[in-house]
């Protein structure tokens, strides 16, 4: 089946047993439904599509999680059936069993993360599943063909060694700035840390990192993608951080923006 003709699966993950510095991602996926469903806007995205009405729209609910790598199980159960899946997180951790699931299913893709970290840490505190660590598993395992980094802004030199090491696509914060955009030439993966938006706004995240995109410029990279979208999360965004429910929103209307981009 096109990929563009695939049901499309919303599935929260709870799960923040791999945030180095504070929990709070678990209760992320009902407070951005919360906000979703709020009654403040009305359900269309900017190209006038109503995603959340759409026949290939479903919402499965929260994943039951027993543990890290039952993850993988939940989406390959759901890739299995010719769905794709768009996930709240969450803490980033997620995406490393996701995309391992995906790699089972489909053949070359690339992912776009937009993020402020690189979260490609060999190891964080011991441990290889840190949320600073998914897109490492990633790379040195090859489950993706190529993976593109957007608003990268807080490296140090042992993950700038493994960009190098593993040929990341990286678009520096700075560079962003300069007017680098990436460009896409097979099925894509949206892989999308909420702290890779500045905190003025995006304040309900764990690491607040100044110096980063602005919501706008989020939409334009999503509404400028011309690739099939074969699945997306929406990670870390921190409700105890959150500011009268700002981050939700955002986080709200990004989904709402994926969502219908997977569909058209
Ligand atoms: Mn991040």
């Amino acid at each position: 089946m096109k990929i563009r003709q695939r049901p499309i699966t919303l599935l929260g993950i709870p799960w923040d047993k791999k945030s180095s510095f504070l929990q709070g991602p678990a209760l992320a996926p009902d407070k951005i439904r919360t906000t979703l469903h709020n009654g403040a806007g009305n359900n269309w995205t900017e190209l006038t599509i109503n995603p959340l009405a759409h026949d290939l729209f479903q919402d499965k609910g929260n994943m039951a999680i027993s543990d890290y790598f039952s993850i993988e199980t939940a989406i390959a159960k759901e890739l299995k059936q010719g769905n794709r899946t768009l996930c709240l997180g969450g803490d980033h951790s997620i995406a490393f069993p996701i995309i391992k699931a995906y790699a089972h299913f489909f053949e070359a893709f690339d992912i776009l993360q937009i993020d402020a970290h690189g979260d490609l840490y060999h190891e964080f505190e011991g441990d290889p599943h840190s949320h600073a660590c998914p897109f490492a598993r990633i790379v040195e395992n090859g489950l993706c063909e190529q993976l593109t980094q957007v608003g990268i802004r807080t490296l140090n030199p042992h993950q700038r060694e493994q960009a190098a090491k593993y040929g990341v696509n990286m678009i520096e914060m700075k560079d962003f700035e300069e007017g680098k955009r990436p460009t896409f030439n097979r099925p894509l993966y949206i892989s999308l840390d909420l702290d890779g938006l500045d905190p003025a706004f995006a304040p309900g995240v764990s690491h607040h990192e100044p110096g980063g995109l602005t919501t706008r410029e989020v939409l334009r990279l999503i509404q400028n993608i011309d690739v099939p979208i074969i699945g997306a999360d929406i990670v870390e965004y921190n409700p105890h951080r959150d500011i009268s429910d700002m981050t939700a929103a955002v986080a709200a209307k990004l989904l709402k923006e994926i969502a219908g981009k997977m569909i058209k």
